[in-house]
């Protein structure tokens, strides 16, 4: 079978309330007999936040392909496109890096450990000594081990002192956690993804699951074909695979989600489908939220969305009515106009029904990386290790002496800095050292314009850690050359809250090697030390890092004291909380209605939802949550750069099933790139008539912050609206006959630096843009012909 053209696999069909059946996915290098790979290793495939669990292939010391473990709770054996292509085709590759470099006279030239090492030594004491803490900024991942994260912020945190750490999981999953700290007082998944095993209804709100979670769309699938479907509810602006099979597609505008989502609360309440009794012991902020979400009737919204009032009311009525709704929300939320404020409301929309915590009735706040959990929860971004509360002194008391440190050296005083002030610092020269580790910001943040012109600064001394020299990397004073998965040892844990062991296969090549090592080698060289003289970090591998972060998690809602390497390995993974008591793990949270709220135990005192003013320790206490959870809500707002006569149409971006992000990976795989190989623009057939552009014609997308040029594919996006894929960087050279500028492929050069005010995460999915055609062209786009990209009018 193409696992190309056949996205999601055969089905596998199965009613509401059994098991998903086992289907066993496999792809070996061309022609190789599964008989001759020499060794199978455990691991869970690092390609999206589905964490599915699998066995790399190795013969010969090389990894060679990969099989899905039926055992596994999460995949059932199963794997999508990117983790069956790419997983190993990303990594064994031979433009790896192998040896570190360093800039000399401008140029980056390859180096040894110990020179690298060395300039990143002085120039971090030289400026701990003369400018202090403040100069240093971390900015991370969502793709590096559990134990590489928690060695990170104790460095930053405990070593150095900065507030100045953050990840990319800023940009991907700031406002789950956000939403799920306001509502429920810590972060932490409520549901699982056992929850579509037997839910009667599932929402996906600004969620492409089809192609950004295959397998767990394969999940999906396998309900929806068996003989007691789930009802699908879609709410994205373009023709994704799921709006295939919704009963309710509302294609709104994009930057609307939170009128939509007052109108579906209001109904929800005016209708009386909520749970009185539910609401009265396990919540507060009712009499608010109702009069809040009053002027929403679905009139109201469907003016607002350019949606039909009548769909607006089925949807509601699906919610407010159905036995077991699953919710997953993810980056049509999450990088919209008011995100916190509108995944706030799915959480209100399952509190007023009291769904939370039973088979069926899940909240999914998704995250999009296979490990930005494990960020969130270790805190090498902008949260303390533990889903600690910064602003708690006992909280950070905690901390310190767990690391046998000052309490004052930990930044407390304000709030952690997040990833768009430390670039802001860089650009204003308060931040002189930054140090980028897996994570390619070049192409992946906002106004790329902007973001090159900050990291080619001469006053900012850059380091890059990453396994290729990327778009970044070609900007940095020094780069480390990293191992990859599959050649270092370490654990993750996904949306699920399930959390997977990946042992090492193959050595890394060259003289690359493990994210951890790199961290502690950082912290041994700059003689990082306790209150007793000893060194901070005295961890021998990830093992002792691992024992020393279940320390870390001891009582948190993010308790892994239960879990071991041991225990982690031969089955299948296990969800958090795992404790002496629950020693299994835990599938869901919040069955008995118990949230971490109360002012002790929570992770944060919340903000106010429009402004993201912070409430403090005295009116949060003064509110005694003592276990219930906030029903907050705000008013709805347009957003910030609406089109107007000059701008005409809405700009949004987002992802393709072939790739995964800058491309790093997957453009390395044959079969992945061939699908997906150079840049295009989506438009209407509507948008397209009125602008005299036929399908492939090269077009020119401007925005105020600058333009791209792009084949044009005439797609299912709603009238009004552009959509561009945001993985194509500047490695790719135009096709002959064309001439494109040198930043011509990157979505990021349209967008704008804007975040939410809350979650502080970039709003990457509206923008204003005009379109024109800039040449007749060749033949359809280099566009997909599946999924939401097909052409409009094409059925698979
Ligand atoms: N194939 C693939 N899979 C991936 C990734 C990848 O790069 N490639 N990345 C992983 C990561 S890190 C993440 S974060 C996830 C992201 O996964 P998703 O959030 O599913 O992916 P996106 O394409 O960013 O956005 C989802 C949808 O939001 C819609 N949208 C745009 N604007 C709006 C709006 O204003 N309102 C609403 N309601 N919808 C809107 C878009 O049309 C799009 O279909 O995917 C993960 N999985
Ligand atoms: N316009 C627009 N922009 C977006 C988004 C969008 O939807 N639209 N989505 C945003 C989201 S949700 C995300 S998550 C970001 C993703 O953006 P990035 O994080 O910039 O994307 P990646 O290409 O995944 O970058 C990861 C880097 O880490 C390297 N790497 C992989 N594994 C390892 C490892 O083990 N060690 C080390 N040291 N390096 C490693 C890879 O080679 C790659 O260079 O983009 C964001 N930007
Ligand atoms: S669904 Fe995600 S984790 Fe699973 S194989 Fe695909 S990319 Fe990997
Ligand atoms: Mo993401």
């Amino acid at each position: 079978m193409n696992r190309i053209t056949d996205i999601w696999g055969p089905r596998t069909p199965f009613p509401a309330g059994q098991e998903w059946p086992v289907r066993v996915d496999l792809a070996l290098e061309e022609g190789l007999p599964e008989g001759e790979v020499d060794r199978w290793v455990q691991s869970a495939c690092v390609l999206c936040s589905n964490g599915c669990g699998c066995d790399i292939a190795v013969k010969d010391g090389v990894m060679v392909g990969v099989r899905g473990r039926s055992q596994d709770r999460i995949n059932k054996g199963r794997l999508g496109p990117k983790g069956l292509f790419a997983s190993w085709q990303g990594v064994a590759n031979r433009d790896r890096l192998t040896r570190p470099m360093i800039r000399e006279g401008g140029r980056l030239v390859e180096t040894d450990w110990e020179t690298a090492m060395g300039r990143i030594v002085n120039r971090s004491k030289e400026l701990l000594d003369t400018k202090g803490p403040l100069s240093h900024g971390f900015y991370t991942s969502g793709q590096l081990f559990l134990e590489e994260y928690y060695a990170l912020a104790v460095i930053g945190k405990a070593g150095i002192g900065t507030p100045h750490m953050d990840g990319n999981t800023r940009l991907c999953t700031a406002t789950a956690a956000t939403a799920l700290k306001e509502t429920f007082g810590a972060d932490g998944q409520p549901g699982a993804y056992e929850d579509i095993d037997s839910c009667d209804a599932i929402f996906l709100y600004g969620h492409n699951m089809p192609e950004t979670q295959t397998v767990l769309w394969s999940r999906v699938l396998d309900r929806l074909t068996g003989p007691t479907p789930p009802k699908l509810v879609c709410i994205d602006p373009r023709n994704t695979e799921a709006a295939r099979y919704a009963d309710v597609h509302l294609a709104l505008r994009p930057g609307t989600n939170l009128a939509l989502m007052h109108a579906l609360v209001r109904e929800v309440i005016h209708q009386g489908w909520f749970d009185d009794q539910y609401v009265n012991e396990h919540t507060l902020g009712f009499e608010e939220l109702k009069q809040t979400v009053e002027p929403w009737t679905p009139a109201a919204a469907a003016e607002v969305c350019g949606v039909s009032a009548d769909d607006i009311m089925m949807a509601a009525r699906i919610f407010g009515t159905t036995p077991n709704v699953l919710s997953t929300v993810l980056q049509g939320f999450y990088q919209s106009s008011q995100a916190t404020a509108s995944a706030c409301q799915v959480n209100n929309l399952h509190l007023l029904r009291g769904m939370l915590g039973r088979p069926g009735a899940g909240l999914l706040q998704m995250n999009g990386q296979p490990t930005a959990q494990n960020n969130r929860e270790c805190g090498a971004d902008g949260d303390l290790p533990g889903f600690r509360n910064w602003s708690n002194k006992d909280h950070v008391e905690e901390l310190a002496k767990l690391w046998n440190v000052d309490p004052g050296v930990i930044p407390h005083w304000a709030p952690p800095t997040h990833a768009m002030q430390i670039f802001r610092y860089a650009e204003q020269g308060s931040i002189n050292f930054l140090w980028v580790s897996a994570t390619n910001p070049a192409v992946s943040l906002p106004e790329l314009a902007r973001i090159r012109q900050i990291l080619a600064k001469p006053e900012l001394f850059l380091v890059v850690q990453d396994l290729y020299l990327t778009e970044t990397a070609a900007l940095a004073d020094v780069v480390l050359p990293a191992a990859a998965w599959g050649e270092k040892v370490g654990t993750f844990t996904n949306a699920s809250r399930v959390v997977h062991l990946s042992e090492k296969a193959v050595e890394p090549p060259g003289d690359a090697r493990a994210d951890l090592d790199i961290f502690l080698d950082y912290s041994h060289r700059m003689d990082f030390s306790t209150i007793d003289g000893r060194p901070l970090l005295e961890w021998k591998g990830p093992e002792e890092a691992f024992e020393a972060w279940k320390e870390c998690s001891r009582g948190r809602p993010c308790d892994y004291t239960g879990l071991s390497y041991g225990k982690l390995r031969g089955g299948s993974g296990i969800p958090w909380p795992c404790t002496e008591d629950h020693p299994e793990g835990t599938t869901r949270l919040y069955s008995d209605g118990v949230f971490p709220s109360s002012p002790d135990y929570c992770e944060n005192y919340g903000h106010d939802l429009l402004t993201g003013a912070e409430v403090g320790s005295e009116a949060y206490r003064a509110m005694a949550p003592n276990g219930r959870a906030l029903l907050k809500a705000t008013a709805y707002h347009p957003p910030h750069e609406e089109p107007d006569d000059e701008y005409p149409l809405r700009y949004s971006t987002g992802r393709t099933a072939y790739h995964f992000h800058t491309r790093t990976k997957t453009a390395r795989s044959r079969e992945l790139n061939a699908a997906a190989p150079r840049m295009w623009v989506e438009v209407s057939a509507d948008d397209a008539s009125g602008l005299g552009i036929s399908e492939g014609d090269l077009v020119r997308v401007s925005s105020r912050r600058g333009r791209i040029e792009a084949p044009a594919r005439i797609s299912g996006v709603r009238p009004g609206t552009v959509f561009a894929p945001f993985h194509y960087g500047y490695w790719d050279t135009p096709r002959s006959g064309e001439t494109l500028e040198p930043h011509a492929t990157g979505a990021n050069e349209l967008t704008l630096t804007e975040w939410d005010p809350v979650s502080k995460q970039p709003v990457f999915k509206n923008a204003a843009v005009k379109v024109e055609k800039i040449g007749d062209g060749t033949g359809p786009a280099p566009a997909p012909n599946t999924t939401a990209s097909r052409p409009e009018g094409r059925r698979p």
